[in-house]
């Protein structure tokens, strides 16, 4: 095996190219065998493997730095830089991460999770080098999803201008999660395949040739060129326009090409961006015919391409689509918007129904929220729809746009709370923090996906900014039954009374705690539990009467303890002179790792163990 040759990148540069082919191949076998096991970004990395050695080759990481958009493509450059042995341990708790971390190495240069930051990123590397006056290279990997993103085209206006030495490397596969959407990805497409742009292997080869092969310092001969190879390249590519020199469309599963294309591009002076085109889920046929499918997967049957079974309850995801299909058909002002996570947040039956009430924005959260405003003051009700660490994208659209005018967005924050093996950058677990200080903001969270259902239907009824935040995975309830219940804002229910302890939760959670509270009733506790429903507005007076009856208050919240849940029942309690203890279970102040959410909860005691010995602990 050649693999097991490769300790860091400097190996690469010992084998021939027939020999990086075969590279490429066990590469992919090792990648395909891990990830059905582990779960993970499978399409995306199978398509990256002759561009991640082909960048390897010609870059000298980690001097020159390489940043990979989204990060969700890393694994073979994991895999090329000295991590082959761990990467077995991929995603799982104490193991690699499936995303750049510093932590991990020193190939690793920044840190991304979330999509369309890396040119902003890798444009200040390179004016920091610039103002020390070194002289390495600067690479950014964009994917062609990520780049329907708006910090993406921040950053290149912002380089264009400047003029500074950086690479872009956009890896097209006219793929997002989902099939990409945009005009720029119509415009993409139009280069790849139309012959006035398109240039034939044997073309590119030429006009590399009449590149001098020079050091970056002599930057007025290379400019020279510069103009040469845009004049035979391109004509008026928007990119050029912008004030970068485009090279492509070029053929990302040629590692000779790519490596000849990367070796010209180190030597030009201002800002290049080489379009690539591959293949998604290159090598592996269920993945190249699905690529959608196995975007990001759970562990599967290698030979079939099938996943294993996650449990026989329904999603709150599909919960959530079949609901607002129901809610569509009766109310036809309803719309719903995604950002580039139509399948991810069970949108695809409303899309396929209700063309024409469905939006994909692409990767544009901001955008997301502001059309929804938009949508909102033409009299339309939409429902936003984006995971809740991504909708932190949207701050201030939420602020400015939908809160301070009142508008009736509802706002469905899937994957709220802990996530589990995508870690740190994917964690919901600020939502009710950076939603509760708000003016005006509902906030709801359901504890199963039946009464996801019912606050689906009552948000809709509000007429205000509303929020839902709702978590990964499967319920608690085994069936899903609807069964329509107005609620007020802020109204709470009592699950269990108690006299000795009152237990106040949102979310699942409250389950854990009916569990603990039969567990504390053994040792002589008796423990009230009440499902909050919404952390804002709160049940005052529910909260009051019980906190008084029990003197003993603890909350339970799958977010940060702080500003979150617990901290609106505290700083009510106080303003209302309560005397009694109050304690809060949440969250501490850390980013929470990447590993199975089962077990994150137990670390974070957020489970019926955790909350008896927290209880116990207390002497209650
Ligand atoms: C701000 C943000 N929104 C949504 C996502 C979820 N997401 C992860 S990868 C991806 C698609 C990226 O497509 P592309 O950049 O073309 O990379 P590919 O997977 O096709 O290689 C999306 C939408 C994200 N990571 N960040």
């Amino acid at each position: 095996m050649i693999l097991e040759r490769i300790e860091s990148p400097s190996d690469l540069r010992k084998l021939s190219f027939s020999e990086l082919e075969t590279l490429a191949h066990e590469i992919r076998a090792y990648v395909l065998q891990t990830v059905a096991e582990t779960g993970g970004h499978l399409a995306p990395n199978l398509g990256v493997v002759e561009l991640t050695i082909a960048l390897h080759l010609v870059f000298n990481s980690p001097r020159d730095k390489i940043i990979w958009d989204v990060g969700h493509q890393s694994y073979v450059h994991k895999i090329l830089t000295g991590r082959r042995k761990q990467f077995s341990t991929l995603r799982q708790y104490g193991g690699l991460s499936g995303f750049p971390k510093l932590r991990e190495s020193i190939h690793d240069c920044f840190e991304t999770g979330h999509s369309s930051t890396s040119i902003s990123a890798a444009l200040g590397m390179a004016l920091a080098r610039d103002l020390d006056r070194d002289n390495f290279s600067v690479v950014a990997v964009i994917g062609d999803g990520a780049l329907t993103g708006g910090m993406a085209y921040e950053a290149l206006n912002h380089a264009g201008q400047l003029g500074t030495r950086l690479i872009v490397v956009l890896n097209d596969n006219e793929m997002s999660i989902t099939k990409n959407v945009g005009a720029m990805a119509g415009y993409l497409s139009r280069l790849r395949t139309d012959p006035l742009y398109h240039r034939s292997k044997e073309e590119i080869e030429e006009i590399l040739r009449r590149i001098p092969n020079i050091g970056p310092r002599m930057v007025k001969a290379v400019e020279r060129f510069k103009d040469s190879i845009k004049y035979l390249l391109v004509s008026g590519i928007i990119f050029e326009e912008l004030g970068f020199t485009y090279l492509g469309p070029i053929d990302g599963h040629n590692i000779k090409l790519l490596h000849q294309v990367f070796e010209r591009a180190k030597m030009l002076s201002g800002p290049v961006l080489i379009h690539v085109y591959t293949k998604k889920g290159k090598g592996y046929t269920p993945a190249e015919k699905n690529p959608d499918k196995f975007h990001g997967i759970g562990p599967f049957d290698l030979k079939t391409g099938v996943p294993y079974s996650k449990g026989p309850a329904p999603t709150y995801t599909q919960v959530f689509g079949e609901c607002i299909c129901r809610l569509a058909e009766k109310n036809p002002r309803l719309v719903a918007i995604t950002a580039a996570m139509t399948d991810g947040t069970g949108l695809s039956n409303f899309a396929r129904k209700f063309p024409k009430r469905f939006f994909d924005v692409g990767i544009a959260e901001q955008h997301a929220v502001t059309l929804a405003a938009g949508l909102a003051r033409g009299g339309y009700q939409p429902v936003v729809v984006i995971y809740s660490t991504f909708l932190q994208r949207a701050y201030d659209q939420i602020v400015h746009d939908v809160a301070l005018q009142g508008l009736p967005v509802v706002f469905a924050l899937d994957r709220a709370g802990i996530v589990g093996e995508d870690g740190e950058t994917h964690q919901g677990l600020f939502d009710l923090s950076y939603l509760r200080s708000i003016p005006g903001m509902i906030i709801m969270t359901p504890k199963d996906q039946n009464e996801l259902a019912v606050m689906l239907a009552n948000a809709l009824d509000y007429k205000r900014p509303t929020a839902i935040r709702y978590p990964r995975g499967n319920g608690n309830n085994l069936v899903f039954e609807y069964k329509p219940e107005s609620i007020t804002p802020g109204q709470g229910e009592v699950l269990r009374e108690g006299k000795d302890l009152a237990i106040f939760g949102v979310g699942p959670l409250v389950y854990a705690a009916l569990e603990a509270a039969e567990q504390l009733e053994k040792d002589n506790c008796s423990v009230a539990v009440i499902n909050c429903r919404f952390v804002k507005p709160l049940d005052e007076d529910l909260i009051l009467k019980w906190a008084e009856k029990t003197g003993r208050v603890l909350t339970l919240e799958e977010n940060v303890l702080a500003g979150g849940f617990g901290s609106a029942v505290l700083e009510f309690l106080t303003e209302r002179g309560f005397r009694g203890e109050v304690a809060r279970i949440g969250i501490p102040d850390c980013f929470v790792e990447h590993g199975a959410p089962d077990l994150l909860r137990r670390h974070y005691g957020l489970d019926a163990q955790g909350i008896v010995d927290f209880v116990k602990a207390k002497g209650w």
